[in-house]
């Protein structure tokens, strides 16, 4: 592997950023920081970004009175600025309103009509805009949809379709060769089997959604929204593609898995490595919505523990493929627990000893412990962030272990060379723990790292403060 190239979803900016749309973003910024680590920062690229065309936004716009455009300005920059808070080193932030995007949808579908697959058609079905996308019957409940609880909208509208059918024999065997990895295999068997019943051609353009790209060569219709979406991965990739991992909600598959290859192979491109799906989050067990009241703001969590402690939580909390619960109690047992009480008060208290018994310095030849080969590496390569932060967290139980068993702060009186080799063996696991914590608590791995390689190790700051 000589380049990694890393994508997010790109969020609708009807609202601003919640704790949901965090996961997948922290997620990547792990993959980049440990793909950078291996094959050098300038061969990994990050990009995630905003989804600002399409009729759902420009109902919101017009709700506040806000030209479309100027809606999309302002709240594109709520997600910017969340994932900055977060620590995310993105290479670019793609908006679906920037030109080069633009012009490259252009490109692409004029592309897939020259190839021969996009042909005229009418299409009479139920639309979601909440969901930007045509609902069937069996996908609602008592008439609405019940993601969104609103009825679609019934249209009856002349579109361009592109022949999904054509290529649904290629995208089945490169799913299941894992030519296309969909991940985890649950989701890949899931996608197999819809492209089993068939999956039916799809309309790439609207005629009555005034916000968006237009057609080139037909300007009454607009470019279909996620058609608009999918294509910023090819338009951000600056030479990168195809990309190494789409990371995305376990939602939005369908598109990633089928509608997205089968574009690319209309527009004579290569497909995507992966496509890596998330579960999805709850907080205290309810869909997040604002009408419940229960959206957090990553930004308040950042505030309060610091962008580590969040990253850590989303990753450790919940297994990536799976759902799972969050909520402001469960993120202040893990600060307090795994966090400072954890790792806080190994990293303090062997500072402590270390400085206070041997004045910051193991005289020379002291043996320090051997790292056991790299357990870490391959649970991340597999997504399996979860695990490979419980793993790390054994080495803290470890070292706390040592540390307490030993009773090291009576050994430095009793048995000082003793004291010396164990609390050696402590700073060298410490050690470990750092670096391979690195790309998921960025601030802290480096904290923790310029404490013990120090030329004279000093009683480290808390790492993790009390929070009120
Ligand atoms: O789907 N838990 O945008 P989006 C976990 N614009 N993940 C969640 C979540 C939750 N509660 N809520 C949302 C779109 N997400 C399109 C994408 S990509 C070419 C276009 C995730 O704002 C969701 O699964 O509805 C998706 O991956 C991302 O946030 C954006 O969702």
């Amino acid at each position: 592997m000589d380049k990694f190239y890393i994508t997010t979803a790109i969020d609708y900016i009807n609202g601003k950023p919640h704790i949901g749309h965090s996961l997948e973003k922290v997620a990547a910024d792990v993959l980049t920081r440990f793909y950078a680590n291996k094959i050098g920062r300038d061969n990994v690229r990050f990009v995630t970004g905003t989804d600002e065309h399409g009729a759902k936004i420009a109902q919101y716009a017009e709700k506040e009175n806000l030209e479309p455009q100027a809606f999309a300005d302002r709240n594109s920059a709520y997600f910017s600025f969340a994932w900055d808070q977060l620590n995310l080193q993105y290479d670019r932030f793609v908006r679906t309103t920037d030109a080069d995007h633009e012009q490259t949808v252009k490109d692409l579908v004029t592309k897939m009509k020259d190839n021969g697959f996009l042909y005229e058609g009418e299409y009479e079905g139920l639309y979601c805009v909440g969901h930007e996308a045509f609902l069937t019957d069996k996908d609602l409940v008592d008439g609405a949809c019940p993601d969104h609880q609103t009825k679609p909208e019934l249209v009856k509208e002349k579109n361009w379709f592109l022949k999904i059918s054509a290529f649904s024999d290629k995208i089945k065997t490169a799913i299941e060769k894992d030519e296309l990895l969909v991940w985890p295999e649950s989701r890949k068997n899931e996608i197999l089997s819809l492209l089993d019943q068939g999956f039916t051609d799809i309309a790439i353009s609207r005629p009555n959604v005034k916000w968006g790209i237009p057609l080139p060569w037909d300007e009454s219709q607009t470019i279909y929204v996620w058609v608009d979406a999918l294509i910023n991965y090819y338009t951000a990739a600056d030479g990168f593609w195809p990309a190494s991992a789409h990371v995305i909600g376990k939602d939005i598959l369908k598109f990633h898995a089928v509608i997205w290859p089968a574009m690319l192979l209309a527009a004579d491109l290569p497909l995507p490595k992966a496509v890596i799906t998330h579960g999805y989050l709850t907080v205290d067990n309810k869909k997040i919505s604002k009408s419940l009241g229960n959206v957090i703001d990553p930004n308040d969590w950042v505030a309060k523990y610091g962008s580590d402690a969040v990253r850590y939580f989303l990753l450790r909390e919940v297994p990536f493929s799976d759902d799972g619960d969050v909520s402001e109690e469960k993120l202040r047992s893990r600060y307090e627990g795994d966090l400072a009480n954890g790792l806080g008060n190994l990293v303090s208290r062997i500072t402590t000893l270390v400085e206070k018994n041997l004045d910051g310095v193991f005289p020379e030849g002291t043996k320090g412990f051997t790292a056991p080969g790299d357990e870490i590496s391959p649970l991340i390569e597999q997504y399996k962030f979860h695990e490979a932060l419980a793993m790390i967290w054994q080495y803290v139980a470890w070292a706390n272990k040592t540390v307490d068993e030993n009773k090291l702060w009576e050994l430095a009186k009793t048995d000082l060379p003793k004291f010396t080799e164990v609390s050696k063996q402590v700073i060298d696991v410490v050690e470990i723990i750092a670096k391979s914590l690195a790309p998921f608590m960025p601030e802290t791995s480096q904290k923790i790292l310029a404490a013990v390689t120090a030329d004279k190790i000093v009683k480290a700051e808390p790492l993790f403060p009390r929070i009120e």
